[in-house]
């Protein structure tokens, strides 16, 4: 069995296919399949929408199983922004980097500095059945970007019962106990299930 994955973010690409990796499942980026990138306007108000939104880009691959998430990072002080524009928060052009220092700045007078990521994964499979899982990591962010790994908001963010950020723990540690690798572990249940419905 393949899982297309739909993202046009190769760090995050990256991390799915990491993540899926240990499944008897084959993983490939759409990209790979259809040949060139397909731009979705992202302008669901949750996240399950614009996961749905996004792997529902990829419904006329019949034969496979489709995934996409749509992700971010929930700040408490802010009201739980930028949640579903994390990506673009600050202006669309910004590199990673500068998107951090951007919401540093904007918080940089708040004593409350606790965040969570949020991940909303959709699938579809091969036989139109759609199912959608969820995970959340809790944790606060720092007063400067710390560590090189990872992407988006990992260098300013400390998971509750630890005391680096996502950037400076590194790619194990982030996938067992991330926001995305939580979704994923729910998901890969799902395409579990369906396998199992096919040997019968
Ligand atoms: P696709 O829509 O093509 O998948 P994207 O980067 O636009 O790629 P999202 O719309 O889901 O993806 O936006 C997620 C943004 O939230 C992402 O660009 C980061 O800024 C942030 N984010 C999500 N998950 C993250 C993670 O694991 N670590 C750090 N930042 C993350």
């Amino acid at each position: 069995m393949k899982c297309i994955i739909f993202t046009n973010n190769s760090k995050k690409c990256d991390e799915l296919q990491a993540i899926l990796v240990d499944q008897s499942i084959h993983v490939m980026r759409y990209k790979e399949v259809v040949g060139h990138e397909i731009d979705v306007v992202e302008d669901g108000v949750t996240f399950e929408e614009n996961a749905l939104k996004k792997v529902r880009a990829l419904s006329h691959l019949k034969d496979d199983i489709k995934l996409a998430d749509d992700s971010g990072i929930e700040v408490d002080c802010l009201d739980g922004n930028p949640g579903i524009y994390s990506a673009r928060y600050g202006g669309e052009d910004l590199t990673d980097q500068e998107r951090c220092g951007y919401l540093l700045n904007q918080i940089k007078d708040k004593s409350n500095r606790k965040a969570q990521f949020r991940c909303v994964i959709a699938m579809i499979f091969p036989d139109g059945t759609e199912q959608v899982t969820e995970g959340v990591v809790k944790g606060t962010l720092t007063q400067d970007i710390r560590g090189n790994s990872g992407f988006g908001y990992d260098p300013l963010f400390i998971p509750d019962g630890y005391d680096q950020t996502f950037a400076e723990l590194g790619p194990e540690i982030k996938y067992q106990i991330s926001h995305r690798g939580q979704a994923l572990a729910k998901a890969s249940h799902h395409i579990k299930t369906f396998c199992s419905t096919l040997n019968h």
